[in-house]
């Protein structure tokens, strides 16, 4: 016979953290040619052509825009295949990414 007896032991009270996002976002720039943008978009961010075409837009009018919202990782891969897709034609197109709050 054990000489302790089993009792209930109160639950840790566990606290879910809200993982940490990162938004991607494009700068527009003076250069690079509109299609070239939406065509990047689509490719590495998934987007149909009207997504893309109002994401372009909205850079080109506002002088930047978020394009998505991702853990650090996969914003920091996403914006470094964008920019070395912008890099390899020539062209100067950057997308940043920035922590949110
Ligand atoms: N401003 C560019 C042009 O007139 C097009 C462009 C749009 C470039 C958005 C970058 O993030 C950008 N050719």
């Amino acid at each position: 016979m054990p000489d302790t007896i089993p009792v209930a032991t109160p639950k840790a009270k566990t606290r879910t953290e809200r993982p940490k996002l990162w938004k991607v976002i494009l700068l527009n720039d003076d250069f690079t040619p509109r299609d070239f943008v939406v065509k990047v978009l689509k490719a590495v961010f998934r987007m149909n052509e009207a997504e893309a075409n109002g994401v372009m837009l909205t850079a080109h009018r506002r002088g930047a825009c978020v394009v998505a919202v991702f853990t650090k990782e996969v914003a920091e891969t996403k914006a470094q295949q964008a920019n070395d897709a912008g890099r390899r034609a020539g062209y100067p197109l950057v997308f940043t990414t920035e922590r949110e709050e």
